[in-house]
């Protein structure tokens, strides 16, 4: 039979179409560490990581037997995908079950950013003071503003099918060009970047974290943006220079942000903190147990479907 080594304690129920097919280890405590995993993949034929070290070639080289990376999660920057390769180990992710849940979060984090949500919730939870007044702590509308998405992928267009039906307008930037039919069903306009930073409402990053994405946002970037913007991020924290990004908040550059992702996480930089128009969550686009189990479904569908033929979501 053969064996997987799950690197997370992930709930049974997802992986039921595993059972009796192969051989699978689970830590019993949350996770496996580092030293663990390396000691344990010598004769695993599949792992699963964590995202709480990278799999790199440390790991990867232990895996004298390993065939098949299965990640869990659409991002794949916890691995080492080009060494992977190197070593004739494929690497699958998770795209299609992250991409509603993600996109949800990463609409509200605007709404939330826009319409003070954060802020007021904040206030009324720990039985502060608060002006009920017609003119008092006012937020920004959503309805009728420009978003700028940057990255128009999967999760990217189903933040641009909510902003439509919230009634905003779309500005992208993406690698190439949508087909006309998909722009149209946005009625997305393709921009260069310092457009989309100086047109933008709201600027989206729905982009993975790559090289060229490293900082995207940056000082430069944020005294382009309109000083009654938000930059929403539910995508990956290295696209944002977060020292950057709170002396805008300071300067004032920027209106706010919603952020769910951070460039140390677990880690947030403390002054983010200070700032009432700064929505944050804890990475938690797919943080429902609906998505989680469909996470879980899609890993084994990779896993089944790489040994027994069928589409899989190779990356590498
Ligand atoms: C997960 C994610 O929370 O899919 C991704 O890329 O960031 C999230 O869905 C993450 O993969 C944790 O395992």
């Amino acid at each position: 039979m053969k064996k997987i080594l799950m690197g997370y304690n992930f709930k049974r129920e997802g992986f039921e179409a595993l059972e009796g097919k192969f051989d699978i280890i689970y830590p019993d405590k949350e996770h496996f560490s580092k030293e663990e995993v390396i000691a344990l993949v010598a004769d695993v034929d599949v792992l699963v990581p964590n995202f709480s070290f990278r799999t790199d070639a440390e790991i990867i080289d232990a895996g004298k037997q390993l065939k098949l990376i299965s990640n869990f999660g659409v991002g794949y920057n916890n691995i080492d995908v080009d060494y992977a390769a190197e070593k004739g180990i494929a690497v699958t992710n998770t795209p299609r079950s992250v991409l509603e849940p993600t996109a949800e979060l990463c609409f509200a984090l605007l709404t939330a950013a826009a319409r003070k949500i954060g802020y007021y919730n904040n206030k009324l939870h720990a039985g502060e003071r608060i002006g009920w007044g017609l003119f008092d702590d006012l937020g920004l509308p959503v309805y009728g503003q420009t978003l700028g998405i940057f990255g128009m992928g999967r999760i990217g267009q189903a933040v641009a099918r909510r902003a439509v039906a919230s009634g905003m307008k779309i500005i992208y930037c993406n690698r190439k060009p949508l087909d006309k039919e998909t722009e149209e069903r946005y009625n997305a306009r393709f921009v260069d970047f310092d457009t989309l930073l100086k047109e933008s409402d709201f600027v989206s990053l729905n982009a993975p974290a790559t090289a060229e994405t490293y900082h995207l946002m940056g000082e430069e970037e944020f005294r382009k943006m309109k000083p009654t913007a938000i930059l929403v991020n539910a995508a990956r924290g290295s696209l944002v220079d977060e020292k950057a990004l709170i002396q805008a908040l300071r300067n004032k550059e920027i209106f706010g942000a919603g952020l769910d992702v951070y460039e140390n996480e677990p880690k947030i930089s403390p002054e983010l903190r200070d700032f009432d128009n700064v929505v944050l969550t804890p990475h938690a686009g797919t943080q429902t147990y609906a998505g989680r189990m469909d996470m879980e479904r899609e890993v084994a569908k990779n896993i089944i479907h790489f040994f027994e033929g069928g589409e899989i979501d190779k990356v590498n």
